[in-house]
């Protein structure tokens, strides 16, 4: 059959339009993505740490997503582990970079931070730590930093001053476990000692990963000392808190946050009782995280000290580019660092022009029950 050209023509573009139709009307809705990494030690001993970082950001996506996410972005988290180390730090933050992702709630060790935020400041990514306390992580002035937890020196001086005032008299040592964390923390305390008038009468470093502290415990009797402040991890403090029980001693012990995880008591057993930590005031009690505990709680999650720190980090995250009306992460980080407060599960937070918390956050607890509860 022989076709005009004229009709032709008609016959072509009556096509385009029927498949322009199908195009627009049968094309699956484009969703816009947001991709968000959450990384930390999701192996090891403080995986439990991870996995809390894991929940709370997971959930505050779920949050953010059922509203329509941010700026009209669907969150995705993609989860890495760092072990704890600094080494598996830079190597997690090698992969987020390479997979493209910009911004990392994470990560939960200081020196793992402060190991990962140059790579990430040279490669365009923004982090916001739960957990990492050190203050040089802010300290070094990189414009890509932010932390929902407050820093050791209110820690270590708050701790230091607290010993002062309800131990008086005591013969107080420090014990480090030399972890960048750890290092801060006790210089910090350390001052605030020695500022009251109780310096302490000796400074004693345990090497990580040993399965006892006997020499430690053994020095602590010979320098007769009855208060020890540790800055450290959990596994080495819980080794220590059991190895001086076993040895008779009588020590009053008081740590920094890093000690606490739920299964202290299985280490310490029952050393644990009365010895007290510096941590942040009780999230899960905070009202603003009312909501998110209730739904946590009904799917299973009952531990909350870096569920919400981690919730309320990503949120930091959504709220920034909010503010920036923008993804691009340096606008993202300047709006955060500005002041201006981002609403959060644990409250309306504020950041400094260095990426830390304005609100001050600590306070003592005491273990009692195998669980911590506020001190007197
Ligand atoms: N701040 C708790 C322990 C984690 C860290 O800062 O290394």
């Amino acid at each position: 059959m022989k076709i005009s050209f004229g009709r032709y023509i008609a016959t072509f573009f009556m096509a385009m339009q029927i498949a322009l139709f199908f195009t627009i009307f049968s094309a699956p809705a484009q969703t816009n993505t947001l991709d968000i990494a959450i990384v930390g030690p999701m192996s090891g001993d403080l995986s439990p740490q991870g996995r809390q970082m894991e929940k709370g950001a997971q959930a505050a996506a779920a949050k953010i997503n059922s509203r329509g996410g941010v700026a009209g972005n669907q969150i995705r988290i993609f989860t890495f582990d760092d072990g704890g180390t600094p080494a598996g730090a830079e190597a997690a933050a090698r992969e987020i970079v390479k997979q493209g992702i910009r911004f990392v709630v994470g990560h939960y060790n200081s020196g793992s931070s402060i190991a990962a935020a140059p790579f990430y400041a040279k490669h365009n990514t923004l982090m916001v730590s739960p957990g990492s306390t050190n203050p040089m992580l802010t300290e070094f002035k990189l414009w890509n930093v932010a932390r929902t937890s407050s820093r050791d020196d209110a820690q270590g001086s708050f701790a230091g001053n607290y010993i002062a005032k309800h131990f008086p008299g005591r013969r107080i040592a420090l014990v480090s476990d030399g972890t960048p964390y750890a290092q801060g923390l006790i210089l910090k305390a350390r001052a605030a000692l020695k500022a009251s008038g109780q310096p302490a009468k000796g400074l004693f470093v345990v090497k990580p990963q040993r399965p006892r502290y006997d020499d430690t415990v053994a020095k602590l009797r010979a320098a007769k000392i009855d208060l020890v402040f540790f800055a450290g991890l959990a596994n080495e403090y819980g080794l220590l808190l059991r190895g001086c029980k076993e040895a008779g001693l009588n020590i009053q012990f008081v740590s920094g946050d890093g000690t606490l995880v739920n299964y202290l008591p299985t280490i310490a057993g029952s050393a644990v009782e009365g010895s007290l930590v510096a941590f942040s005031l009780n999230d899960a009690d905070n009202p603003s995280a009312k909501d998110a505990v209730a739904s946590l709680k009904a799917v299973g999650v009952n531990e909350f000290e870096y569920t919400l720190k981690s919730y309320a980090a990503l949120e930091t995250i959504a709220g920034g580019i909010d503010q920036a009306k923008s993804q691009t992460p340096r606008l993202v980080a300047t709006a955060i660092r500005s002041g201006q407060p981002i609403k959060t599960v644990l409250g309306d937070l504020s950041f400094t022009s260095a990426g830390d918390r304005r609100e001050p956050d600590i306070m003592m607890y005491v273990w009692r029950d195998n669980t911590i509860v506020p001190a007197p």
